[in-house]
């Protein structure tokens, strides 16, 4: 039994169609309903339009990435029981339909966090790019957060000078800019005053309000997913640490243990992301996947590279910081003993070749994916028939 392979589509704007998508190889598609507002419900006539695309275009729509868990549910404020509701009736909705896997994640404001996203490899290819002097300057000098020196150490704070005056005004506004691509929810370009105001409103929440409140929504939405036979899968933080002033508790093996422990259904379960996980020294992904390996429910097989300086890259899928012979392996076993085709995807791949000259949303050009899912697919098999 092999992995169920899969794609990221954005839906109908996505740059990257459907029937390019076909190319790859994949069976599955992941998508989400871009279009329907954090917090409101998804329709089952929304849901099957969405679906018919796919299945028209000779492939499977079976997971979800993501159904978004709005601010309010992360904070416990204004709507955030209604939207609650709204989510269960959703997942009601979508297991109606026929899927199976729901990925979300419970980061706040933001979803992912890169500094730079073309950033030249020695092959000419672009990659994803967090620089950490690069980060810490955005912080300081031009969102100017108030008491974000309290958060860097006096050299981390000198090297982000260093770098903010060898930039040009273009390179300041590239670097805003591109920090500001995990903000979803709109088109326009934020201000530095929006953006502390949607940190401010997380005022006196701190990791453990938050993890509690993680908790409460698991405890409401896990019972509905079970009884619909679904199961739910969150995504790691990326980078998986806290950013901004805001706390994150996805990071680290521990963080997946207690989660764990407080809904224990494997329905409450998990986006395996090698790449987020891996952006930490001291995380070992191969053993949270051994250690977790019945709650995983998809699987995010990229890889990151990480230097000294807390900067790191997205590295080629077999290349980088975590030995994809190893956690393919255990993918393999995992599958063997549970009885499984985990779903799985390439993931921001390298803008390369023809990519080069497309604009796609970052990390998910066609041909950068391609070759990721090619080489892992690669792998899996001579690892299955090897055992
Ligand atoms: C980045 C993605 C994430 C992921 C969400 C899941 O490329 O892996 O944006 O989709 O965090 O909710």
């Amino acid at each position: 039994m092999l992995m169920h392979q899969t794609m990221r589509w954005f839906g109908p704007n996505d740059p990257v169609k459907l029937s390019d998508i076909r190319q790859s190889g994949c069976d599955g598609v992941v998508t989400a309903l871009h279009q329907i507002p954090v917090g409101e419900v998804w329709t089952i006539d929304a849901i099957n339009e969405r679906k018919k695309l796919i299945e028209d275009a000779g492939m499977t729509w079976t997971v979800i990435e993501s159904l978004p868990v709005s601010d309010d549910i992360k904070k416990q404020d204004g709507q955030y029981l209604q939207h609650i509701e709204n989510y269960k009736q959703s997942l009601r909705n979508v297991a109606t339909c026929g899927l199976k896997v729901v990925t979300y994640n419970f980061m706040p404001v933001l979803d992912w966090l890169r500094t730079d996203i073309e950033r030249v490899m020695p092959d000419g290819s672009k990659a994803l790019y967090f620089e950490r002097a690069a980060f810490v300057a955005f912080d300081l000098f031009l969102l100017k957060r108030p008491g974000a020196e309290t958060d860097y150490s006096k050299e981390e704070r000198e090297k982000a000078l260093i770098f903010f005056d060898s930039c040009s005004d273009k390179q300041k506004q590239t670097i805003f800019n591109n920090a500001m691509l995990g903000l979803p929810g709109s088109d326009d370009a934020f201000t530095p005053e929006q953006v502390l105001m949607a940190l401010k409103s997380y005022e006196g929440i701190d990791a453990n309000k938050l993890r509690e409140h993680l908790i409460f929504f698991l405890q409401q939405v896990v019972p509905v997913a079970d009884e619909c036979g679904l199961v739910m899968a969150i995504h790691p933080d990326d980078p998986p640490y806290a950013v901004l002033g805001l706390p994150r508790i996805l990071s680290t093996e521990d963080d997946i243990a207690a989660i764990a422990a407080a809904v224990p259904s494997v329905a409450n379960g998990l986006c395996f992301c090698t790449g987020s996980l891996g952006a930490r020294a001291d995380n070992d992904p191969l053993k949270i996947l051994q250690r977790f390996g019945d709650r995983v429910h998809f699987l995010h097989l990229r890889n990151t590279k990480r230097d000294a300086d807390g900067n790191f890259f997205e590295a080629d899928h077999l290349a980088g910081d975590t030995d994809m012979f190893s956690i393919v392996k255990e993918v393999v076993l995992l599958q063997r003993r549970r009885n499984v085709s985990i779903p799985m995807r390439p993931d921001h791949g390298h803008q390369m070749l023809d990519d080069l000259s497309k604009k796609t949303y970052p990390g998910y050009s066609a041909i950068g994916r391609l070759r990721g899912l090619a080489e892992l697919r690669g792998l899996e098999m001579g690892i299955a028939r090897s055992i």
